[in-house]
């Protein structure tokens, strides 16, 4: 095809692509969502529907587009792991990131009355991407451990601030200041003293978030089809094997989620 005068503007695109051998981590954020719980009366601290929208919509991440092998969310945040060789979109770091980031808020608004029922979703939610890239398996579950660690800390001190406003009857501002410089253990010795608490016993969800990877699980169909030497159709069981996204809510900081999914890494060398 001849090429027109203009061709030459392609040349000022910068050349994004992603180191090899690494892993490429795309990780969006729900923008000001502060504000848009808020609006939307998200339940506090955490809201059900809100975390289940936001999985539902990363899964829709991973059955859309190719090669991640795991996705870790909690907040309004999900984290995508691409596999380290992937050849996907030629390692494009923006095409990537956009893709999984638009896959991702249009979903969200998709699916949006699945988790939210006749309640109006009153403004169009945006989210940010980011990609980073590490080289190496150790990295990558630090990186991991990082965010997990992170909803740890976080939905800690949020369950702590908010039974003691809504069980102990503290203003925010009192709660805010009966927290301050309070290590882990007195935030889990206020919970199980005050309240009879027991943090650890808190559902999973809130606070290990949510993993999601792919699983090979055997499903049984039944088909009507004819057997060789018989006349009539007949109703036959077929069993296959499919991958599905499957959610954990988990620690994937220790070694036990590894090795017993040892498929999610490739090794490293
Ligand atoms: P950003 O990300 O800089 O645009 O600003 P935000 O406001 O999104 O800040 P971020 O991402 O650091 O914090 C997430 C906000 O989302 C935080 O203010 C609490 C809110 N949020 C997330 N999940 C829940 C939930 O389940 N319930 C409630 N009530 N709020 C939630
Ligand atoms: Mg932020
Ligand atoms: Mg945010
Ligand atoms: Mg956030
Ligand atoms: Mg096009």
């Amino acid at each position: 095809m001849a090429k027109s005068k203009f061709e030459y503007v392609r040349c000022f695109e910068t050349d994004d692509t992603c180191l090899r051998n690494c892993y490429i981590v795309v990780r969006l954020d729900g923008r000001n969502f502060h504000k848009f719980a808020e609006q939307h009366k998200f339940t506090k601290p955490n809201d059900n529907r809100a975390l289940g929208l936001m999985t539902r919509s990363a899964r829709s991440v991973m059955e859309e587009l190719e090669d991640v092998v795991i996705a870790y969310g909690q907040s309004d945040e999900f984290s995508f792991v691409f596999k380290r060789s992937t050849t996907w979109f030629k390692r494009r770091a923006s095409k990537l990131m956009t893709h999984v980031t638009s896959q991702f808020s249009s979903s969200y608004v998709f699916y949006w009355k699945e988790f939210f029922g006749e309640q109006p979703l009153l403004y169009p939610p945006g989210f940010d991407g980011r990609v980073v890239l590490y080289p190496s398996n150790r990295n990558l579950r630090d990186y991991l451990s990082w965010r997990q660690a992170d909803c740890h800390i976080n939905n800690l001190y949020n369950t702590v601030f908010w039974t003691l406003v809504q069980k102990g009857g503290l203003t925010t501002a009192q709660a805010e200041e009966r927290l301050k410089r309070t290590l882990a253990a007195e935030k889990n010795e206020i919970l199980f003293s005050e309240f009879s608490i027991n943090y650890n016993t808190e559902a999973l969800l809130h606070r290990k978030g949510t993993a999601l990877i792919w699983e090979k699980t055997e499903e049984t169909i039944t088909k009507r089809m004819k057997l060789p030497n018989e006349e009539e159709e007949k109703d036959v069981n077929v069993t296959r094997s499919r991958k599905r996204v499957q959610a954990h809510h988990c620690d994937i900081i220790g070694e036990t989620f590894w090795e017993e999914h040892p498929d999610i890494l490739e090794d490293d060398g």
